[in-house]
């Protein structure tokens, strides 16, 4: 398929796809009638070549069409609804581009079709009369952005803030008069009441533009470092307040940043001026669901990565708040609250704690908040998948504490999941604040046509919740914060996450016509790090946690099966390969226990160690770890594992965990992650930091992470022989060539270094706070048309869809702990 042509950039696939059908009439003609012949069906494009491979037997002649441009119709098409006499294509030519086709059979007239027709034929499978009901309900959220402008290069998918800035500078450049919007913003910024950067004796641009050149003038002739109380009086005179600096000299290099703007406005200045104005002092961050603390938590059900996000995201954010309030001149306190769900059966963690300072940081709080319910508190955990009855008024009671706690609104919220991201929404909304939103993962992608299969998939998901509040809080924030480029947009082949949300249906609910559009600017990547201080590489060995190594060494090698541990590893002279997940279906971590159970060269070269999950099903609560649990075991005795594989349960230590990776560096292994799909993967970049090689899938974030070959490998999950085989080679390669193993490891930390780490991820996101809010100021009116329509949506179709998923009868287990 590589070799198809591809089509000329302005092309337009359906502009070609009558001529090539033609082209290959003969066998074009059998193909549709092999496609129709099981009636009305929904097909994928591995259906579609499967297919046409079973019609044109000769490979010669196969070859011939798909080298074609039908071949690349074909390749580029996602899915496929097959509808006697038509077949309606969904054609992805690029990542965030569609375009829908349907052919008909029988001509094979061609002709192009909207996003509503191609949802309404797909409907048709399973719902013919609501397909068919003129007045379905559609929901259309693109409908209020016609005056927003979209990116429209698909390269440029997630550099929201440089296209803003942009978009900015061309709204406020031609008369000075038009900068005007930035003085009135100026006007408007303050902390707690007292005036910052400029006073109203500076309300016009003309006036603001004098103004600076005197204080340029004054401030030339200052030593760079006078601090700015020096000089603070006669600057009040002139109508500047506090915030341009801490010195002369910054003070100096942030006005003349405004005045090259009011002279010629260009994005480069603009963005860097907006970056440095003191807006965003509080923060709140919602992570509602799951097990959040900062101890024993880890590997719990869907406790997970996110709270590790969190918790670095806060160090580092704070520490660039600090460095930010500082550079502007001003004695603030910044505080960060992470706001979670208090749960008072805590199982030994600290989630039934009100109030917990984080860990590492001067001002940052986990604030708690219980899920009341009409009988009161509800004190146990629950899944993230059954959590939307509790967040309407966990938002009010979450808001009410905020505002008492900061004493004051926050000046930046951010969600994270679908049920942060709701919670955040509807405070912004509120509250009147900016917000952002951070999804990690979205569910819509990890389950085959998750929406169309919605009410067979909703008595366990509660997708139709689900999909619903991440639409809303898609559409209602300022700006979304992904890990990844292909959480947006995908990749060649892969739509993303988001895109998935661009048109979708819930056939008797609700057609979605315009979710998203990943072209909006938005989007920004803003990849995490890992904590470097846990996570560093195996040669630093003064820093080695050493205490830890014999606990490990009892881990990874003591004979006897326990709670913490099951399975041996005989020969201990051989490399480990490791792997460490929560026990989801997924992370597929029972699929590299079969791959390695299969191939006898990689168990003749390595042992396999795994930490997840439990060992006992019966001490799960989570319907899906159960099921896995259970699978190990039987791949466990299916292939004889015993003295090759060892299985340590969940870990909740990540100091520890850190040590474990760069033990397992010691013996020369590497870190192997086999997720179905992975949003992003912090363990990839956890045993990247720490040296070790990894293998990770390339279904997901980490093929972005990973350069093939080069900083590490990409495994396919649904290829467990070719993964294993990749793997296989690799080791023979070490034993015969040791250094192999070393240009791997340093390549991998290499990498990381250049593009994954917090402080670069603190310095993206403050800016990105600080422009979204006046791009906000700026595009008021239309923001507020929208919300208006987000709202009635939550209201008319959300809060009724809440209502079906049941809430768990509860037994009181524990009291609250007030700190
Ligand atoms: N983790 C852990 N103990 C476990 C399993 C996972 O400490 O038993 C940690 C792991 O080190 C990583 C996080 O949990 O920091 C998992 O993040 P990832 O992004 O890999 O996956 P997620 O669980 O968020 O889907
Ligand atoms: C959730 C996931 O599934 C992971 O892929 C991410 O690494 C994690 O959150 C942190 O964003």
């Amino acid at each position: 398929m590589a070799s198809a042509p591809a089509l000329k950039r302005t092309d337009s696939v359906i502009d070609n796809m009558p001529d090539a059908l033609r082209q290959s009439r003969y066998h074009m003609k059998r193909c549709f009638a092999k496609y129709l012949e099981k009636g009305r069906r929904i097909m994928k494009h591995h259906h579609l070549m499967e297919e046409m491979e079973l019609v044109i037997d000769d490979k010669s002649e196969r070859n011939q069409v798909l080298e074609g441009i039908l071949g690349f119709i074909l390749s580029s098409t996602q899915e496929a609804v097959a509808d006697p006499p038509y077949v309606a294509f969904a054609i992805r030519p690029n990542p965030g581009v569609w375009e829908f086709v349907k052919v008909s059979s029988e001509d094979l007239s061609v002709e192009a079709i909207t996003p509503t027709d191609f949802l309404k034929f797909k409907e048709r499978v399973t719902d013919e009369k609501w397909a068919t009901d003129e007045n379905s309900f559609e929901a259309d959220f693109g409908a209020f952005d016609f005056q927003i402008p979209q990116l429209t290069l698909s390269s440029s998918i997630g550099n929201g803030l440089q296209f803003t800035s942009k978009f900015l500078t061309s709204k406020i450049t031609g008369k000075l008069e038009k900068t005007q919007a930035i003085v009135d913003y100026l006007l408007t910024l303050n902390h707690q009441g007292e005036k910052l950067m400029i006073n109203e004796s500076l309300n016009s641009a003309a006036k603001l533009q004098m103004a600076l050149v005197v204080a340029d003038a004054f401030l030339s002739a200052l030593p760079k470092d006078t601090a700015y109380q020096n000089f603070e009086l006669r600057f009040k005179e002139w109508g500047f307040e506090r915030g341009w600096g801490d010195t002369a000299e910054r003070v100096k290099e942030t006005m003349r940043t405004l005045s090259e703007v009011l002279q010629a406005p260009d994005p480069v200045n603009l963005e860097k001026f907006l970056s440095r104005l003191p807006i965003i002092f509080n923060v709140a961050i919602f992570s509602v669901h799951g097990y959040f603390g900062q101890a024993d938590v880890l590997g719990l059900p869907d406790t997970g990565g996110q709270i590790v996000y969190i918790l670095d995201q806060v160090k580092s954010l704070e520490a660039e708040l600090l460095l930010r309030i500082k550079q502007q001149g001003l004695n603030v306190k910044p505080q960060i609250l992470v706001v979670t769900r208090l749960i008072p059966d805590a199982r030994g963690t600290k989630c039934h704690q009100e109030l917990e300072p984080i860990n590492d940081t001067k001002h940052s709080h986990i604030l708690r908040v219980p899920f009341q319910t009409d009988k009161g508190i509800l004190h146990q955990w629950v899944s993230r998948f059954d959590i939307y009855p509790y967040l309407e008024r966990f938002t009010q009671d979450a808001t009410t504490k905020i505002l008492e706690f900061m004493e004051g609104k926050p000046d930046l919220v951010i969600g994270n999941y679908t049920d942060g991201n709701l919670v955040a929404s509807l405070m912004a909304r509120k509250l009147g604040i900016t917000q952002g939103i951070i999804a990690h993962a979205l569910e819509k992608t990890k389950y085959e046509d998750s929406d169309v299969k919605w009410k067979e998939l909703d008595p366990k998901y509660h997708f139709s919740c689900q999909f619903m509040a991440d639409t809303v809080a898609m559409n209602a924030t300022d700006f979304i914060i992904t890990s990844t480029y292909q959480e947006i947009a995908g990749s060649k082949d892969r739509p993303g996450q988001y895109e998935s949300h661009a048109a979708f249906t819930l056939p008797g609910l609700c057609r979605v016509v315009s979710g998203i559009n990943v072209f909006d600017p938005k989007f920004n990547i803003a990849a995490p790090g890992a904590d470097q201080s846990v996570y560093f590489p195996y040669t630093e060995k003064e820093k080695r946690l050493t205490q830890f190594q014999p606990a490990i060494e009892d881990l990874l090698f003591s004979k006897v099966d326990n709670n913490e541990h099951i399975g041996y590893l005989a020969d201990r002279r051989k490399p480990i390969i490791f792997s460490m997940a929560r026990l989801d279906v997924v992370k597929n971590l029972s699929g590299l226990v079969e791959w390695f159970g299969k191939n006898k060269r990689l168990r003749n070269l390595v042992n396999l160690v795994i930490v997840g999950g439990f060992f006992d099903p019966s001490k799960s609560k989570d319907r899906e770890e159960m099921a896995e649990i259970k699978k190990m075991h039987d791949l466990i005795d299916k292939y004889q594992l015993k003295g090759q594989f060892r299985w340590i349960a969940a870990q909740t230590n990540r100091y520890r965990n850190g040590e474990l990776y760069r033990c397992i560096a010691d013996t020369r292994g590497a870190f192997v992650q086999p997720a179905l799909y992975e949003a992003f993967g912090l363990t990839v970049i956890e045993a990247m930091n720490c040296g070790l090689p990894t293998f990770a899938t390339n279904q997901g974030g980490p093929a972005e992470i990973i350069v093939d070959g080069v900083s590490g490998f990409h495994i396919d999950p649904l290829n467990g022989d070719e993964s294993s085989k990749k793997i296989s080679d690799f080791f023979e390669k070490c034993k015969m060539d040791p250094s192999q193993w070393n240009v791997i490891s340093a390549a991998g930390l290499q990498r990381i270094n250049e593009c994954y780490t917090w402080k670069i991820y603190a310095n993206k996101m403050v800016n990105m706070g600080n422009i979204y809010t006046f791009w906000r100021q700026v595009n008021k009116e239309q923001k507020e048309a929208k919300q208006r329509y987000i709202q009635m949506f939550y209201n008319l179709i959300f809060k009724n869809l809440v209502k079906t998923v049941p809430v768990p009868i509860d037994e009181p287990q524990q009291a609250v702990t007030k700190q």
